[in-house]
Parts: C-alpha cells; sequence; structure tokens
C-alpha cells in the first residue's frame, strides 16, 4: 500500500486542467438558463478558472475550445493566464456549428469541406504555437443519421486522410488526442464512435497520436476502466474527458453519479503508471454546469477526482496481488472496497494545508466574494455560451 505520505506526494503533483467552456453560459437543447457574473470573454473566463486554481491547487491549466474562445491575441491572452498564475491548455477543435458540416466535415463527401476542416484543425495549431499548448483536442460529430447516406467505409478513409494533413502539421513536441463518442449528434452511424477506432487510428497515424477517453461518451453499462487499462498497457492513453452521465452524454460534475466507477478508472490508471512521473496522461474536466453555479462546480469536480484517485492510490497493492495469485476472489475484492470505503477527505485536507491552501477550497472560495463581485461587475455585454 502507498503510504499517506506517499498518497500526498503523487497528489502533489497530479493536477487537472478546466475547460473555458464550464464557465460560460449552457444548458440542453430545450433551455439555456443564465446566470449572473458569468464570463463574456475568454479572458474573463480564464479569471474564473484561476480561482479554481487558487483554492484547489490542482487546477493550473485551462483547455480553449476554438472559434469558442476565438480572439485576436492569443499572446496576449496567454500573457493575461500567466499573471493569474494558471496557463492556456489543450486546444479543442470545433467542426460542428458551422452550416458547411451539415453531412460532416473531415469525413463529408465533398473536399472542399474536408479541407475547410482541415484548414480549421491548421489553424487550431497557429494557436497551439502561439499559446505554448502542445495538444490538439479532436473530437468529430461527423456521422450519418440513416443506412445507405453514406459509404461507412469511405468515410473511414476520408477520416484518415484529414487525420495525415493535420498530423503532418504537428512538431515533435505536440500531441493529437482523438476523441471518440457512441452517438449524438450523428444518430445512424458516428465515424469515431468507440476507442478502438480511435486507436487504430492514432496507431496508423503515428506516436503523437493519442487517445482521448471522455467519460460519458460511452454506452451504458461499459467497462471503461477496462478500456482505459488496455490503452495504458498500448501507451496510448493521451487524455481524460472527465465528467459523469446518467442517461446519454449528460456533462455532469464527474464522481457524481457514479463514483465508485470513478474510483475503479482511477485504480487502473495507477496500476497503469498514469500517476507515475512524467506520466503523459493528461486530465481534463469536459462539463456544463447549467442550473449549479459553474466555479464551485469546478471546485467540486477537482475534488471529487482528487477523492478518488487518493483512494486508488491507497490499494494495498501487495494484498491485491497476493490475491489474486492465490485465486482469492473475495479477498481481492475486499483489498479494492477497503481502500474505496476509506474516508479520505481528512487526508485530502492535510494535503491542502502543507500547499498552503484552506482545507476545504468550496468553503474558502464562498467566503472569498468573488461570486459577488463577478455579479456586480460583469453587466452589460453578451454572456458567453456554446456559440460565442
Ligand atoms: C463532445 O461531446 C465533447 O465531449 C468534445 O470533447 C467537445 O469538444 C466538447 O464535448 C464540447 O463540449
Ligand atoms: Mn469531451
Amino acid at each position: 500500500m502507498a503510504s499517506k505520505q506517499e498518497a500526498k506526494e503523487v497528489l502533489k503533483r497530479f493536477w487537472i486542467e478546466t475547460p473555458s467552456w464550464a464557465y460560460g453560459n449552457s444548458g440542453t437543447r430545450f433551455k439555456v438558463f443564465a446566470q449572473p457574473g458569468v464570463p463574456r470573454d475568454p479572458f474573463e473566463k480564464i479569471a474564473d478558472a484561476a480561482q479554481v486554481h487558487k483554492f484547489t491547487g490542482a487546477a493550473p491549466s485551462v483547455a480553449m475550445h476554438i472559434p469558442w474562445d476565438k480572439t485576436d491575441d492569443y499572446a496576449k491572452l496567454a500573457k493575461h493566464a500567466k499573471e493569474l498564475g494558471v496557463r492556456l491548455g489543450t486546444v479543442n477543435s470545433n467542426t460542428f456549428q458551422d452550416d458547411d458540416y451539415k453531412y460532416g466535415s473531415v469525413c463529408h463527401f465533398d473536399k472542399k469541406i474536408r479541407q475547410k476542416a482541415v484548414d480549421h484543425l491548421f489553424e487550431c495549431i497557429e494557436i497551439m504555437n502561439i499559446t505554448g499548448a502542445l495538444d490538439l483536442k479532436l473530437w468529430f460529430a461527423d456521422g450519418t443519421n440513416y443506412p445507405g447516406q453514406d459509404d461507412l467505409a469511405g468515410r473511414q478513409d476520408r477520416l484518415f486522410e484529414s487525420l495525415q494533413k493535420v498530423y503532418a502539421r504537428l512538431s515533435d513536441n505536440q500531441r493529437m488526442l482523438l476523441e471518440y463518442k457512441f452517438f449524438e449528434p450523428a444518430f445512424y452511424s458516428t465515424d469515431v464512435p468507440d476507442w478502438g477506432t480511435s486507436y487504430v487510428h492514432c496507431t496508423e497515424l503515428g506516436p503523437k497520436a493519442s487517445v482521448c477517453v471522455d467519460t460519458g461518451h460511452h454506452a451504458p453499462g461499459t467497462n471503461i476502466e477496462y478500456i482505459v487499462a488496455f490503452l495504458l498497457r498500448k501507451k496510448r492513453l493521451g487524455a481524460f474527458d472527465f465528467n459523469s452521465r446518467f442517461y446519454a452524454d449528460d456533462d455532469l460534475i464527474v464522481g457524481a453519479a457514479d463514483p465508485f466507477q470513478l474510483f475503479r478508472i482511477m485504480h487502473e490508471v495507477n496500476q497503469g503508471g498514469g500517476f507515475d512521473k512524467g506520466t503523459t496522461v493528461s486530465y481534463v474536466l469536459d462539463q456544463c454546469h447549467n442550473i449549479e453555479p459553474k466555479i464551485p462546480a469546478q471546485i467540486r469536480s477537482i475534488t471529487n477526482v482528487q477523492e478518488a484517485v487518493a483512494k486508488a492510490l491507497i490499494v494495498d497493492a501487495d494484498a491485491l496481488k497476493k490475491a489474486q495469485l492465490a485465486g482469492d476472489v473475495l479477498g481481492a475484492n475486499d483489498v479494492l472496497m477497503d481502500a474505496y470505503n476509506t474516508d479520505v477527505r481528512d487526508l485530502l485536507g492535510e494535503l491542502r494545508s502543507e500547499q498552503g491552501l484552506a482545507t476545504d477550497p468550496k468553503l474558502a472560495y464562498a467566503k472569498s466574494g468573488y461570486a459577488e463581485k463577478i455579479a456586480a461587475e460583469r453587466v452589460g455585454g453578451a454572456q458567453a455560451g456554446w456559440g460565442a
């Protein structure tokens, strides 16, 4: 078992990227409820993300979404982030909100549309070159709604050809992360529906391409920890997009729907070396807070992930191995359950004290007055949202 001290050492270097879009307004196709104090531009989003880092000490980087975070001076935005104690992270592309993408983007049957999508991905790499971000996250809404609508294998050929062009643009230290999702917005077929499709494209592309596992992008009952174990074993787990789901891609707070699943995933990450020094796995939130306040929701997400990681770190690995090799089914299960049922909140409180932080980040943020300040200051202008 990792000692408490060893667990804290790992947790001290463990960090999570928060998504710029979590700070803006979001909703369902039925309604977007605006909230007071919501950022009006990427600069204000970064300021909110900096608060999450200030109180958790574990969220030093902010994922960008282009064009939602479009600005005419990315160097200025990066400087602004630095001044607030954070940095600009993963650049997420968006090839799903333009009328031209009605039948797809990089898989479209029309070469001109495919090139338009590829050009957008080139633009994202340009932004990475300015901000110093190393990861390009690709999620494609491409797919079809009706059998016969398009040639399924042909779409894979177009996808690969487009990805190859983008891959060739990456510099040596940059990565491409290919995210999969089994359905939505396409309902019959999706062009990157599962980890296997993503994995095969990544291996054919080369070492700079890895799979992104968004925890909300699986059919109910999918054993996500198996996928994680497999990808780690093959060194192709590039990143997580964390969130939780009850039904479809709900984008709720990670660990809210199924904290036990999150623990099981973290256990496999730990077993596969994903928390080791110099890990190449990045841990990112991909969530929307439609009815709950956004900054506290991000803080809670960070603490939920930390709790799951702490529980995974205190699994008695020696006892587990011994039970496994002895065919002691219940004993092995007990070892995992013991760790899962341990209350790690005091350990995390100690960790924060050692880092000079308040033991309860949620409370500390609530007392800081920041929420009241932004509600009073951010009056007028258009609040940021998915379309902004
Ligand atoms: C798609 O559902 C997704 O998970 C992708 O990561 C997008 O970039 C993100 O959500 C947008 O919210
Ligand atoms: Mn995602």
